[in-house]
């Protein structure tokens, strides 16, 4: 009686180490995963070309001291390139757009806002729900019809909507959101 109740409790002694060290290596475990990912994404590279867009508000990966980022060429070139075939109201017949997805941009700089504060070169400015780029492949078009934009033509960046795709889209509310010369972005 005395020997087996021993043995129970080294028995449950030993359980309980073991669980111990199983809990010990899940939670450091599981730190330094959460801790690769936030070092690999945490900072976002400086630009070293031409700033073609600076987003600054409600982000959390920046690049610059006064918390905002600035994205040149490479750093649009480096997220999953996208096409859109559509027409718009600006031009004639159906143009081929290439560029990336404004919501890839947006999850670059860990935007968390609920509209976003759009502004042109020319002055234009226009707010854009966020829910637009979850519920459409809204692009960041740098190419039409495989030319880079220029500024002097809508360009170096204009957000384009899969209007043709999408009854929804085919209507003025949409249309001027379409900002041609794309300068910043104030996530709210
Ligand atoms: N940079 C910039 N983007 C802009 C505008 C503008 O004046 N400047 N006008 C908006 C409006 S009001 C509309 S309806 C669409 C189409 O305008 P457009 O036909 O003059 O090109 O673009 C939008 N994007
Ligand atoms: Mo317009």
């Amino acid at each position: 009686m005395q020997h087996s109740s021993t043995r129970l409790n080294r028995y449950r002694l030993i359980t309980q180490a073991k669980l111990c060290w199983l809990a010990l290596v899940l939670c450091v475990g599981g730190q330094k995963v959460r801790a690769d990912m936030v070092s690999e994404v945490d900072v976002l590279a400086p630009a070293k070309q031409e700033v073609l867009l600076l987003i600054t508000g409600a982000i959390k990966y920046t690049n610059q001291g006064d918390h905002s980022a600035h994205l040149d060429a490479e750093h649009l070139q480096h997220l999953p390139q996208h096409t859109i075939h559509t027409s718009t109201v600006a031009t004639d017949g159906v143009k081929r757009f290439d560029g990336v997805l404004v919501r890839h941009v947006l999850d670059l700089v860990g935007a968390h806002g609920t509209y976003l504060e759009a502004q042109a070169h020319n002055g234009y400015t226009v707010h854009i729900p966020m829910d637009d780029f979850f519920d459409y492949e809204v692009l960041m078009a740098t190419h039409m019809d495989g030319k880079q934009l220029e500024l002097s033509d809508k360009g170096p960046l204009w957000i384009v909507y899969p209007r043709d795709s999408h009854r929804k889209l085919q209507d003025i509310r949409y249309d001027y959101r379409w900002v041609w010369q794309l300068k910043q972005l104030t996530v709210k």
